[in-house]
């Protein structure tokens, strides 16, 4: 057998079950974010698929807060005024690393600033800063 004739075997190969298992099944082949060490995974859902995860945040006053967040389903942002903090758009199945370090004790609401559903204006976490 020519060297051609096993490249051509193999390519097939994995054609005929590699595209297969591709199709059925994508989950495999696809990564979902995660945060890495030292940051917490903010997840942002349309308000009608969950809304935010977690919806409740809790930080300690002056201590470094990473947030990787992750627009799961369709584009969404984060805005968080009392920080002055506004993403611009977080698009579909991405991520975006937000850094503050709260200075204030308190309760403080995130919202989404993409309009992302019929009922973005609902889409609404809180960020709890002790001490
Ligand atoms: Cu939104």
């Amino acid at each position: 057998m020519k060297r051609v004739e096993i490249v051509a075997g193999v390519v097939v190969l994995l054609i005929v079950v590699g595209l297969p298992v591709f199709l059925l099944y994508p989950h495999f082949f696809h990564k979902t974010p995660h945060a890495r060490p030292g940051e917490i995974l903010l997840v942002a859902r349309t308000f009608e698929r969950g809304g935010w995860s977690p919806a409740k945040i809790r930080v300690k006053k002056g201590q470094k807060v990473r947030l990787r967040i992750l627009a799961e389903d369709v584009s969404h942002s984060f805005q968080l005024m009392h920080l002055g903090i506004d993403t611009t758009p977080i698009f579909t199945g991405t991520t975006k690393v937000v850094e503050f370090v709260p200075e204030r004790v308190g309760t403080f609401p995130f919202y989404c600033n993409t309009r992302c559903s019929t009922r973005h204006e609902n889409l609404m976490g809180l960020l709890i800063v002790e001490e």
